[in-house]
């Protein structure tokens, strides 16, 4: 071994542990994020393995994306969780007898045959089918992949924009703590201050059998999920029927249904429709995401409590992800780029990848969940968006240490984001696709 070739083989060992993740992790027809602790087909995490799987089996991603969308309700809301009949109900929850969503969610238009959550997660969809398709544009066409999807994703973003905007800005709101993604974000505390729990003795956390109770969210986080899946399910996922006593316009949503209708753009003209209803919204969307939500004190995007009609003053990485969207005012940028190298986030001075939370702010907590850990997924859309616009050394630095830390941790879940260790499940698919998705 010369000292040059060993990068080289350290880099394809790596993209050989990646690949026996993802194919590990595939059902048939879809990537679980984790065998033990989510053995169903999430949202925003088929999305990422699709970008990842790609690289592998450009056919098997967009089977991925096909089988989600697969399970779209009528309204054209994607559902944040699609279960697996074959997977026992006690392996995860809230498990389908809990959502009921072929029931309780016929009148919205849940499908008959399929069981699904009821809520959302962030629109990431129509990005990752772009970049699907662009890598292996013949496959695609013969399988008539983005004609199928194409208005599948129109009518997701439909959904979001008709009856999400609760507002009038123009911006979709998230119901409920799951929804972004970002479940136990110190975001959420002060909405959630208003919601009363579900009795512990009401449901049985089986996340805690899998995972560490000090690395995820606490019981009191869970009594007020549950109270507002129930609350909504009960009301039969109508959106107009719903009080919804949790919404917030969310930056990092928001920021991805922006990409997404970019995205949607190119699909558009790929299919032979007209792009520029899209490049309309996106740009809609854009100015609303500024006026509504851009906090120049903060050199950031900051999440805005609906029902409080109130700025969320705490910094979370939501506000930094507007970064992967084209055409921002370029002072926004400039702050924006001077935040993630800043004191709050620091990457490059203290942290080796983007923590999830002000590392000063006071609910910082390295190992919990999404209040501090870093995230890969959340790392591959600030690299891209640095990239973007025009910040390609910190890109590149990014891009290291996300494979560092994806190889360094056996594919964690999340980590520590000043020394790398993993927390939560392990060989987990996103940190394998994005660690895939970098490495081609
Ligand atoms: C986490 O959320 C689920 C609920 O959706 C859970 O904690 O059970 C979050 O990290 C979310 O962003 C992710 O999509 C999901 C599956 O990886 O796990």
């Amino acid at each position: 071994t010369t000292l040059t070739d060993r990068p080289a083989r350290a880099r394809e060992r790596l993209r050989r542990d990646a690949a026996r993740v993802l194919l590990t992790n595939w059902t048939g027809t879809s990537t679980v994020p984790s065998h033990t602790l989510y053995p169903h087909q999430w949202s925003w995490d088929s999305a990422f393995i699709a970008i990842g799987l790609r690289h592998l089996s450009p056919r098997r991603a967009q089977r991925e994306l096909e089988s989600l969308v697969g399970a779209q309700w009528a309204d054209g809301r994607i559902p944040h969780i699609v279960f697996s009949p074959r997977v026992p109900l006690d392996a995860y929850f809230p498990s389908p007898d809990f959502w009921r969503s072929s029931t309780a969610g016929r009148a919205a238009g849940a499908p008959a045959g399929t069981e699904t959550s009821g809520i959302v997660q962030p629109p990431v969809h129509a990005l990752a089918a772009a970049l699907v398709h662009e890598r292996d544009p013949a496959t695609s066409r013969r399988r008539g992949f983005l004609e199928r999807l194409y208005p599948r994703l129109a009518a997701w973003h439909d959904y979001l924009l008709r009856d999400r905007d609760f507002t009038g800005h123009g911006l979709a709101s998230v119901v409920h703590p799951w929804e972004p993604g970002m479940d136990n974000s110190p975001c959420w505390d002060g909405p959630l201050r208003r919601i009363t729990p579900a009795p512990p003795e009401s449901f049985r956390r089986v996340d805690l059998t899998h995972g560490d109770a000090a690395a995820r969210p606490t019981d009191l986080d869970y009594g007020r999920y549950v109270r507002l899946a129930a609350d909504y399910r009960d009301h039969g996922y109508r959106d107009a029927g719903t009080p919804h006593p949790f919404a917030v316009e969310d930056p990092g949503f928001n920021a991805l249904l922006i990409a997404s209708e970019h995205a949607l753009a190119g699909i558009a003209e790929q299919v032979g429709r007209d792009p520029r209803p899209h490049r309309e919204r996106a740009e809609a969307l854009t100015d609303a995401l500024v006026r509504h939500l851009w906090q120049p004190k903060a050199g950031m995007f900051l999440c805005r409590d609906v029902r409080g009609d109130s700025v969320i003053e705490d910094r979370s990485v939501t506000g930094l992800l507007p970064l992967v969207v084209p055409s921002l005012p370029g002072h926004v940028v400039d702050a924006l780029l001077g935040t993630v190298t800043g004191e709050h986030f620091g990457l490059g001075t203290g942290t080796r990848l983007v923590a999830s939370y002000d590392l000063r702010g006071p609910a910082f907590d390295p190992a919990r969940y999404w209040r501090g850990p870093a995230w890969f997924n959340i790392n591959w859309l600030l690299e891209r968006g640095l990239r973007l616009h025009g910040a390609a050394s910190e890109a590149d630095a990014l891009r290291r240490a996300v494979l560092d830390a994806a190889g360094g941790s056996r594919f964690a879940e999340y980590v520590d984001p000043y020394t790398g260790e993993g927390h939560g499940a392990n060989r987990f698919s996103w940190t394998a696709a994005v660690a895939l998705d970098l490495l081609a």
